[in-house]
């Protein structure tokens, strides 16, 4: 049975991850900051799938959280063979010269130190064995830039860097490392994006069609199901309305 370790399973596209992999058969290492739902969602995934599920809950920015949790980890769960790097956000829409210095914080701290911080604890588990499997969730704003998403934007671009350098650097492990760049996707993001104004996020996908955290499994089920031979490397997807972060057409 392979274990995989997702970061951020309290919604969205972590949740979804989380329960097609144990459809799939992996024994699984949850996490997210919200201890009730990661206690259900384990609770679920036990008794719908019968895989074995290790909750953790701790905030990816704090490095010696980070540190602990990993290393408590019963023998069972700590050869990881997939980490999914999924928890992230944006916070805030506005103009650089607006944009309030805690949101710039939140995003660099989680989207890219956070990631930085469990690949490094996970990654030489991966070394050892010789295999492994990375999977970044980057997005469309790691390929283009938008008005008041300039930090966001950054931090995705950065997210890229890393799967780039992490995949020179690993290739010699046996270590694939893939990520997976969605548009709009309809789950809290918007919600967290806006603060908290219900409002303002469910207008960001007025008129169309957004895609839904299930499409987002269907394509890290597809990367984690090629033949050992075969390593990919960015999957984009969009809305079918959607051509670009400004082109977008609305019913
Ligand atoms: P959600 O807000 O629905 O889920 C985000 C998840 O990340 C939650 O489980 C949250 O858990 C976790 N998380 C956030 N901050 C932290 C933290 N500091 N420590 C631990 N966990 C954290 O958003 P999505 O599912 O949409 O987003 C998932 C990923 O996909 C993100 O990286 C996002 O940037 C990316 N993405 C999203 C797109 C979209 O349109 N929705 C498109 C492209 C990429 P908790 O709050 O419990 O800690
Ligand atoms: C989330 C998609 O377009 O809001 O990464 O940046 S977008």
């Amino acid at each position: 049975m392979k274990t995989a370790f997702i970061t951020g399973v309290t919604s969205g596209f972590g949740k979804a991850f989380a329960l097609r992999l144990a459809q799939l058969g992996y024994r699984l290492v949850i996490t997210g900051r919200r201890e009730d739902r990661l206690t259900a969602l384990a609770a679920l995934l036990i008794r719908n799938y019968g895989v074995d599920v290790l909750p953790l809950c701790f905030d990816v920015r704090n490095q010696e959280a980070c540190r602990l949790a990993i290393a408590g980890m019963p023998a069972e769960f700590s050869q990881v063979d997939l980490l999914v790097n999924n928890a992230g956000l944006a916070a805030g829409a506005a103009p650089f010269d607006e944009t309030d210095v805690d949101d710039f914080e939140r995003m660099i701290d989680t989207n890219i130190k956070g990631l930085l911080y469990i690949t490094k604890l996970l990654v030489p588990r991966m070394i050892e064995k010789k295999a492994g499997h990375i999977v970044n969730i980057s997005s469309i704003a790691g390929i283009e830039v938008y008005p008041n998403g300039s930090v966001y934007c950054a931090t995705k671009h950065a997210v890229n860097a890393i799967t780039k350098g992490l995949r020179v650097d690993l290739v010699k492990h046996g270590i694939k490392v893939s990520s997976i760049s969605p548009g709009m996707v309809e789950t809290e993001f918007s919600v967290v994006r806006y603060h908290g104004d219900e409002d303002k996020a469910k207008a960001v996908y007025k008129g169309l069609v957004p895609l839904n955290a299930e499409d987002i499994a269907d394509v890290l089920e597809f990367i984690v199901t090629r033949p050992d031979h075969v390593s990919i490397n960015d999957v984009q997807l969009n809305p079918r309305q959607q051509a670009s972060t400004s082109v977008v057409f609305r019913d």
